[in-house]
């Protein structure tokens, strides 16, 4: 029962198994690894940096700033420890364009939590613009529109048609959300007066979340031309930017500016556009 590839290991106990099986082909790459670890480590810092923040913060929509953003970290360490113990990892074999097809380690657990963590980031932007219920639920729907039709690309192996068709469809949702970052908020914000950190954080968010379909389309997952290893760097470090990072900016601004959360129409959550009292 516990005899295992793996159980070298000092100070942890495998079963035997597939999930036993990456587990110990990710620890067996010391790379790979650190590409996961170093997320869980600042996840947790960022945690806790983020409760210390927070303590003193009263205003009911600073608070929801608070709990959506600290989401991230939370969903994040999740992801990455669902990623490091072989739970949320799969041996799949890509079809490829040019033809023939690979076995490869899919982290498809990424894509998972990515519909748990980037609806929260756009609700705190949402919230941070002033932004109406409908604005806020629309890129939700979409934001997860588009992540579930990643998972869809990533797992896809009957045809590599179908495969890219999944990808075309995630960026459709994709144009949606960048609409409404781009477009509608900033205009919301401005009104709201609070459109100088929303434009730090809305350029922030627009550059580096561009850069995931990218490393999708170069990764292991799409024309493979990054090994696994490269692709999970390049996931791993636009995560630091797009959720620890850009959370610290929100919070560190909302913390020192309530009042201006706090004088936000109350009801825009409602309304179609923000009350002027
Ligand atoms: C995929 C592949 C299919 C096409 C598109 C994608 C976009 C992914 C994005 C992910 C952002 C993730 C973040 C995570 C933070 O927790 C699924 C890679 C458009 C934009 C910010």
């Amino acid at each position: 029962m516990l005899e295992t590839p793996a159980a070298e290991t000092p100070g942890v106990v495998l079963s035997s198994g597939p999930q036993a099986e990456l587990f110990g082909q990710i620890a067996g790459n010391p790379s790979l690894s650190a590409s996961l670890w170093l997320n869980i480590a600042l996840a947790g810092l960022s945690i806790l940096l983020f409760i210390y923040m927070g303590r003193n913060v009263d205003d009911p929509r600073a608070q929801l700033i608070f709990v959506a953003t600290m989401m991230v970290p939370l969903v994040s360490i999740s992801s990455y420890t669902g990623l490091v113990s072989g739970l949320t990892v799969s041996m799949i074999s890509v079809p490829y364009p040019g033809g023939g097809s690979e076995e490869v380690l899919i982290m498809w657990g990424r894509y998972l939590t990515w519909t748990l963590s980037t609806p929260m980031i756009l609700i705190a932007l949402g919230l941070l613009a002033g932004s109406n219920l409908t604005k806020i639920f629309t890129a939700v729907v979409t934001d997860i529109g588009m992540c579930i039709t990643g998972l869809a690309a990533a797992m896809t192996t009957s045809s590599v048609l179908l495969r890219w068709f999944w990808y075309v469809i995630s960026c459709a949702f994709f144009v949606a959300v960048l609409y409404i970052l781009l477009v509608e908020w900033p205009a919301d914000a401005e009104m709201a007066g609070t459109d100088e950190i929303f434009g730090t954080l809305k350029l922030l968010t627009v550059t580096l979340w561009l850069g995931y379909p990218i490393f999708w389309a170069l990764g292991s997952e799409g024309l493979a031309v990054l090994t696994t290893t490269q692709t999970s760097w390049a996931y791993s470090i636009l995560d630091i930017g797009a959720k620890y990072f850009f959370a610290y900016l929100l919070l560190r601004w909302v913390t020192d500016h309530e009042g201006i959360i706090g004088n936000l129409a109350s009801d825009s959550l409602g309304s179609a556009t923000p009350a002027d009292d």
